[in-house]
């Protein structure tokens, strides 16, 4: 395969609300640059994108792909990404690897919650991008409404270069503002603008001459002389403003019908930046990042972006090379693990098709299978010249489940199973609650958990189940009390004797057990206390309520009895913890219930429906902080309330708030609460 220069290549992440068309577009993209020769479709699963037994199923992206194509001497590596908001791990990886951004608009629907959030991921990496408005032939698309919604939204310089010819069944092809030429039907026929339309082309190709010069006095000085720019100025003054996000040019065209698109491919070519005019952070000396210019002539530097379990050949790893290159059957080092990694075969892949290559060069994709030791976020480099690129950052987990193996098999192969799959979805984390004793999944939402238990049933053949996770409850007793407990028997040869008097008293929330001796006169002699505190232990386990642990008692043992002969270590374990159970049942015991601190991030616009849905979950709002449009509410609520607010507060704010909580503190649960629960533990007993 042929190699690149840096400024032959493009990476360009595809991003939009979910649906607006990404995948149809990149198949569309492969299709008119002769990469396939058939035009898959999302709606058969037959794209090359996603062709994974889950994407065919849901019909939707789970998982960033890597397309590469070639278009006029250009090698451009699409980047489609997940719109559905549960997998934005994927998105933020593409948005650190990609130059350039498209967003893809549905000309139907227009400006939807998910190209907002788009949008500002770009921002927020200094992506340059364009903006393709897709679906022109659907029903309802509507091109110059769609563009007075981007300039509302994002601002002027969102600028046509384009108009659509028709709409509807009756959507044709394109006008090019700046050849002021006609494209109709696919493979589009270059020809003139339909006269009806001249004069609506004129009036927009003038605004679009205006945005450009407006970014250059020369440009200007020449625009307001009444002179016109020359094609090559407009494209070149376009270049520029696109680069330093000035200007973020309007394409049309329609996936489906693959109608636009040999534009759009010039377009990408022609106005976004090549891997050459992006410099790469990397930590520093100090530990601050500093830039590094791209070069293919340097030692190498890599950045591992994403990890996937591939069904054919195990592990396989994506990595973009920022400098140098890497070699098929080499050594690297890998700057974030201190390690040598050995490097096998190099790959390129599209879909599922891998093509072995012997290199990959600075600005380029490839991909390696097999790697012991590299995770999503590594650098990849030359043990001469260790760099370490600055990782991406993925969002943290907000969504939890219990995990359940369906058969004893199952158990067997569960812990590597969810090993491997955190490895493959950084936003994925698995932990065990030692008090609950569950095995937690943890991620960001519902949809990306049931399509992680999927994929651990095809990938890895182990099925499980996801319940919402126990509340760890605790018990405890309010009212200081004496328990006296003999355990006395007598069978055959020598007898069992232990004899145990507790006082049993509330301490403060958090102090967990105490245990004191106060046994004088060795009316239990010393050799056996501790057998008193081993079954106060074991006793705490279990409470006498609903069977939650206990905590927060203050438990001293202050008198008792012992037999010469039938006294053991197992009879005072056996009194002591009879004695803490029957105190317990005698000290008015009651249920504890974990409070979490919350806090939730959302516009402002949406503060009254937060607090009102927050109320109903027994919330205490504690404080709020408006601040630059984004209100940020503090509140302390029972964690059994909110085990699911990941999905509340998405459908309140449409995926517009974000949220974060952590312990706070036990609190008697209210007697509504306990009786539900008490119900609940006697008939799981029943
Ligand atoms: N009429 C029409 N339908 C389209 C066009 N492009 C895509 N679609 C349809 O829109 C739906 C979603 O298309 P996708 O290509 O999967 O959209 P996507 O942006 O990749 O979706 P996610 O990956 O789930 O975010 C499918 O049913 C497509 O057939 C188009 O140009 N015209
Ligand atoms: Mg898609």
């Amino acid at each position: 395969m042929e190699q690149y220069g840096l400024e032959s290549i493009r990476n360009l992440v595809l991003l939009s609300h979910c649906g607006a068309g990404k995948t149809s577009l990149s198949e569309a993209i492969l299709f008119t640059t002769g990469t396939i020769n058939r035009l898959g479709k999302v709606d058969d699963g037959t794209t090359t994108s996603d062709y994974d037994p889950a994407e065919v199923k849901h019909q939707i992206s789970l998982n960033l792909s890597v397309l590469p194509c070639e278009w006029k001497e250009t090698k451009i590596n699409l980047l489609d990404t997940p719109g559905y908001t549960d997998f934005v791990a994927e998105v933020k990886a593409a948005v650190r690897v990609g130059e350039g951004a498209m967003i893809v608009v549905c000309a139907a629907s227009g400006v939807e919650v998910g190209t907002g959030q788009v949008w500002a991921y770009s921002e927020e990496a200094n992506l340059p991008r364009l903006i393709f408005v897709n679906k022109m032939d659907r029903e309802n698309a509507d091109f110059y409404r769609t563009v007075e919604e981007l300039q509302s939204k994002f601002g002027p310089k969102c600028v046509p270069v384009q108009l659509p010819i028709g709409a509807h069944d009756d959507f044709q092809g394109i006008i090019d503002l700046l050849t002021m030429k006609s494209y109709a039907g696919s493979p589009a026929k270059e020809g003139e603008i339909p006269s009806s339309l001249q004069a609506q082309a004129e009036s927009f190709r003038e605004k679009l001459v205006e945005a450009v010069a407006e970014i250059d006095d020369v440009l200007l000085e020449k625009y307001l002389g009444g002179e016109g720019l020359s094609l090559e100025e407009l494209n070149e003054g376009l270049r520029r403003a696109v680069a330093t996000g000035r200007i973020v040019p309007v394409l049309v065209g329609s996936a489906i019908q693959n109608i636009g698109i040999s534009l759009l491919l010039d377009a990408i070519c022609s106005y976004l930046p090549s891997p050459k005019e992006r410099n790469v952070a990397v930590v520093g000396d100090s530990g601050k990042p500093e830039m590094i210019e791209p070069s293919q002539d340097t030692p190498l530097a890599a950045l591992v972006f994403k990890t996937s379990a591939d069904p054919y050949v195990g592990k396989l790893t994506y990595f973009r090379v920022y400098n140098g290159a890497i070699d098929s059957n080499s050594q690297v080092w890998n700057t974030t693990r201190n390690e040598a990694e050995r490097i096998g075969q190099l790959f390129t892949i599209r879909g599922k098709t891998q093509e072995p290559v012997s290199q990959i060069r600075a600005g380029d994709i490839g991909a390696v299978a097999k790697l012991s030791i590299t995770g999503t976020g590594d650098t990849l480099c030359s043990r001469d010249k260790p760099v370490k690129i600055v990782p991406i950052s993925f969002p943290e987990p907000i969504f939890s489940e219990a995990v359940y193996p369906k058969t004893k098999a199952d158990l067997d192969k569960l812990g590597v199973a969810l090993s491997r799959l955190t490895e493959e979805e950084p936003t994925l984390r698995v932990h065990r609650d030692s008090e609950t004793g569950e095995t937690i999944l943890s991620g960001l939402g519902e949809t990306q958990l049931a399509v992680a238990a999927e994929k651990v049933l095809r990938k890895f053949g182990v099925g499980i189940e996801l319940e919402t996770p126990k509340v760890p409850y605790r018990e405890t007793l309010t009212v200081a009390t004496k328990a006296e407990y003999k355990h006395k028997k007598q069978t055959g040869g020598h007898g069992q004797f232990g004899h145990v008097l507790l006082e049993m008293e509330p301490s403060p929330r958090g102090s967990g057990i105490e245990f004191v001796d106060k046994v004088v006169g060795g009316r239990i002699p010393k050799n056996y206390i501790p057998a008193v505190e081993k079954g106060v232990n074991e006793a705490v386990h279990e409470g006498v309520l609903a069977r939650y642990p206990v905590a927060d008692i203050k438990v001293t043992v202050y008198d008792g009895s012992y037999h010469p002969v039938d006294s053991s270590e197992i009879c005072f374990k056996i009194a002591g913890a009879g004695a803490f159970k029957k105190g317990l049942s005698e000290g008015q015991p009651i249920l504890l219930e974990p409070i979490v601190n919350i806090t939730v991030r959302a516009p402002e616009d949406y503060t009254g429906d937060i607090i009102g849905d927050l109320n109903t979950k027994r919330a205490q709002v504690q404080g709020m902080n408006p601040e630059d449009g984004i209100n940020v509410i503090e509140a302390q609520v029972p964690l059994a309330e909110v085990l699911r607010y990941a999905i509340d507060l998405k459908s309140i704010t449409q995926g517009r708030g974000s949220f974060t909580v952590e312990f706070s503190h036990y609190q008697e649960a209210p007697p509504h609460t306990t009786q539900k629960i008490i119900a609940e533990k006697q008939a799981v007993k029943a």
